[in-house]
């Protein structure tokens, strides 16, 4: 982690302050800012003196999520519920469940005076997580990741979870939002946002895809993950197989759509989603390919005519939705996703539109590529 991490601005008294209701028998050694998420704060904290050396600390954004108590409510729902399938229908692989570590009090959360919301899982011990898919074996994994977790929610009723953050993929709503934005102020124009005006001026009837088809009821709501891009996937270090789906604040009723389009538009970038070099970004249909041959054999068993109808729309449509939600906000002063720097989320946003470009050249070969594996 670098020295000018934006996290090395918390002070490391109060960060330990706050650990220790986690923890309070237990000496902290160390702890740092860790990963590299967009909306949490999260640190990896070493204990001494116990088997379980590191433990996940994380400020939920409450800027986000407006209702912490709820998110972690949800959290624990899921968990139970995987973990009683997981007990009684093992798989025949490792595969871990971050736990919810609760106070002296026995909360899920630690509340701070000023009204912070802070909470520990588990460390899912000898893993990493990638930005970005390095190979195709990796991709095989991501799927499969994906499946399991459709999977082992696929008996978990969807209206058992609270809606923790409303308008969350519904497209359209980012498009209102980036109207309202754009109506707003006055832009600060260049060569990128003119790019970016004119790329969501031409596509504005992508953003109606996932939601009419919802509406005409030939995609129905499950439980979805909402956010299970490749860094939210935690890989065995040894093993080099997919171990855990973290990041579980936006586990609610969906689309599987979203998750399979949101899955596919991050494992499919070589370059990752933080490249300056924008116009070097493509869609990778081997990544794309692997990620679907994980993927589809578990799915397979829960998916109608109509979802394998929606893949290729998904994939296109989160894209578009993920630059969309990058744009405005760069347009709205960079009030949602942490930015490193101001022009950050222009630079994201073009990144996705580039992405989309390249998803829409190659429609045709990764319909194929659905068709086969199907
Ligand atoms: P954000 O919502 O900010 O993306 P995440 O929950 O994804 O927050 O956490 C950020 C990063 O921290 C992850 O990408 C991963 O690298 C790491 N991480 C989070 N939870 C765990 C965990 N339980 N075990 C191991 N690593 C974790
Ligand atoms: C955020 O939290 P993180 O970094 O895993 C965002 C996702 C975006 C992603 C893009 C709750 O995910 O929707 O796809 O950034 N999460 C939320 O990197 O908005
Ligand atoms: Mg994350």
């Amino acid at each position: 982690m670098s020295q000018n991490h934006p996290l090395n601005q918390f002070d490391k008294s109060q960060l330990i302050a706050i650990a220790q209701n986690f923890f309070p028998q237990s000496q902290i050694t160390d702890i740092k800012p860790f990963g590299s998420g967009n909306i949490n704060d999260t640190f990896l904290v070493s204990l001494q003196g116990i088997e379980a050396q590191s433990f996940i600390l994380q400020r939920i954004n409450t800027n986000v999520f407006r209702e912490p108590k709820l998110v972690m409510r949800n959290m624990r729902i899921y968990g139970e519920h995987v973990s009683d399938r997981l007990a009684k229908q093992p798989l025949d692989r490792r595969w871990d469940v971050p736990q919810i570590f609760t106070t002296a009090q026995s909360q899920d959360y630690w509340q701070t005076e000023n009204g912070e919301y802070w909470r520990s899982l588990s460390f899912i011990a000898g893993s990493q997580s990638f930005d970005a898919i390095v190979n195709t074996q990796q991709a095989r994994e991501v799927g499969y990741a994906l499946g399991t977790f459709h999977h082992l929610t696929s008996d978990l009723a969807p209206e058992r979870l609270a809606d923790t953050l409303e308008g969350f993929h519904i497209t359209p709503r980012y498009l209102q939002q980036y109207l309202e934005v754009l109506a707003k102020g006055s832009i600060k124009k260049s060569i990128e946002v003119d790019y970016c005006l004119k790329f969501v001026g031409d596509r504005h009837n992508l953003a109606h895809i996932l939601e009419d088809a919802k509406a005409a009821g030939k995609l129905r709501l499950r439980v979805m993950h909402g956010d299970p891009k490749v860094n939210n996937i935690l890989f065995d270090q040894k093993t080099n197989l997919a171990v855990s789906v973290i990041d579980l604040d936006t586990v609610k009723s969906g689309l599987v759509h979203y998750d399979i389009g949101d899955c596919l538009r991050s494992g499919c970038n070589l370059a990752g989603e933080e490249i300056e070099q924008w116009e070097s970004v493509r869609f990778e249909t081997e990544f794309c390919q692997g990620i679907l041959q994980g993927y589809l054999p578990i799915a397979r068993s829960f998916l109608t005519d109509h979802d394998y109808a929606y893949i290729y729309d998904a994939i296109r449509v989160i894209t578009f939705e993920l630059g969309l939600r990058f744009f405005t906000d760069y347009l709205a002063g960079n009030v949602y996703f942490h930015v490193k720097y101001p022009e950050h989320n222009l630079w994201r946003s073009l990144v996705q539109f580039r992405l989309v470009e390249s998803i829409e050249a190659q429609e045709s070969v990764i319909n194929q590529i659905i068709k086969d594996i199907r």
